[in-house]
Formats: structure tokens, sequence, C-alpha cells
């Protein structure tokens, strides 16, 4: 599915994070101490190799809705953005934090004069996010970002099953 409000082109797609070879900067759905993880996070680090881990040691700890910016290592893309979403209401402000992920990203992306981005669906694993609603705060974010993006061009969602890629699909609809 693809989407292009304005000049940036957004689409969804089914598959493993690191296998997007076609973008500058995949993010990862990090841990606090950005260590190696599970989930996305375990596969970034193992694609990354160790030199991904010890870069990421100066950043690290970081907290819920921050965002930091590596190398890419032995992965096909030349960034990995680091983000810490929330556990699922363990905060109040869960969906500000959410956001935050996605909004801080973006930030970092354009700061890098990055063109293309690859967004897992940060904290609907282990951090128990509800899909949709995560969905709903994924695609909000972005569309809301597209005017201020000088540099991004491409952003992709990357869900690893059919059923949550289907999810963002209907919210990339419904949301334009
Ligand atoms: N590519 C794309 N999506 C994936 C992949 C992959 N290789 N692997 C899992 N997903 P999670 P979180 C999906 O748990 O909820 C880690 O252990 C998965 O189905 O990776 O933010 C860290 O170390 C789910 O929809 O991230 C942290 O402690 C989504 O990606 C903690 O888990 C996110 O799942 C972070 O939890």
């Amino acid at each position: 599915m693809q989407v292009t409000p304005s000049n940036v082109h957004i689409e969804a797609v089914k598959g493993g994070i690191t296998q997007q070879a076609d973008v500058q900067a995949i993010v990862n759905a990090a841990n606090a101490e950005l260590t190696t993880g599970g989930g996305v996070a375990g596969a970034i680090h193992h694609a990354a190799g160790t030199e991904l881990y010890k870069e990421c040691q100066q950043f690290a700890p970081i907290r819920p809705g921050e965002a930091v910016i590596t190398s890419g290592y032995k992965l096909p893309n030349e960034y990995v953005i680091h983000c810490l979403g929330p556990v699922y209401e363990r905060r109040k402000n869960y969906e500000e934090l959410l956001e935050k992920c996605y909004i801080n990203a973006l930030q970092l992306a354009e700061e890098k004069n990055i063109k293309s981005i690859a967004f897992p669906a940060i904290s609907t694993g282990v951090f128990g996010y509800p899909m949709e609603a995560a969905a709903e705060v994924a695609v909000k974010t972005i569309l809301k970002q597209i005017p201020q993006l000088k540099h991004v061009e491409k952003i992709k969602f990357v869900l690893f099953t059919q059923a949550d890629l289907e999810i963002y699909q209907n919210k990339l609809e419904e949301l334009q």
C-alpha cells in the first residue's frame, strides 16, 4: 500500500525491519539500556553486529519517548534510530510518549539529512500496546509532521504479520 501526501511517500509493508535495504535509516524499538533484547531490537543488534552495541553504550540509558541515532554497521542501512517506546498503560501519558518516539525519530532524521526511514510498530510487542491504538498514534503523528519535513521523502511502516499490515493499511486510508 502506498500513499503520497504532498511530496512524502508513505507505505506500509509486511516484513522484517532488518530487510529494508531501500531506506537510509531504520528505527529500533529499543530498551532503555540500548542492549540487544528481543523482538525488533534483537533482530537489529544481531544483524548489525557488536559494533552497534558499543556505539549505543555512550547514550544509555534513554527515557521513554527519547530517540538516539547511530550507524547501521553490518545492516544495509546507513543509520539506526533507537526509540524507547512506552510500556502500555504503565504511565498516564503513554500515548504522548509513543507520539514523541515518532516525532523525535523524524527530527533526528531531518538533522542528518536522511531521505528515507522505516519504522516498526514501536511498543506493540513486549511493551503490550494494542496494535490498533498504536497504529492510530503512529499514522496520525507522522501525517502531522509531514508539512515540517524538508529532507525525509519516504516513510515505511514495517509490520511483521498480515493482520498487523491490514490494521496499518486501514489507518492510512482512514486518516488521509
Ligand atoms: N521486524 C519487524 N517487526 C518486528 C520484528 C522484526 N524483526 N520483530 C518483532 N516485530 P518489540 P516493543 C514486531 O517487542 O513492544 C525488546 O526486547 C512485533 O511483532 O520488538 O517496543 C526490547 O529490548 C511487534 O508488533 O518492541 C525492549 O525491552 C513490534 O515489532 C522491548 O522488547 C514491536 O515489538 C521493546 O518492546
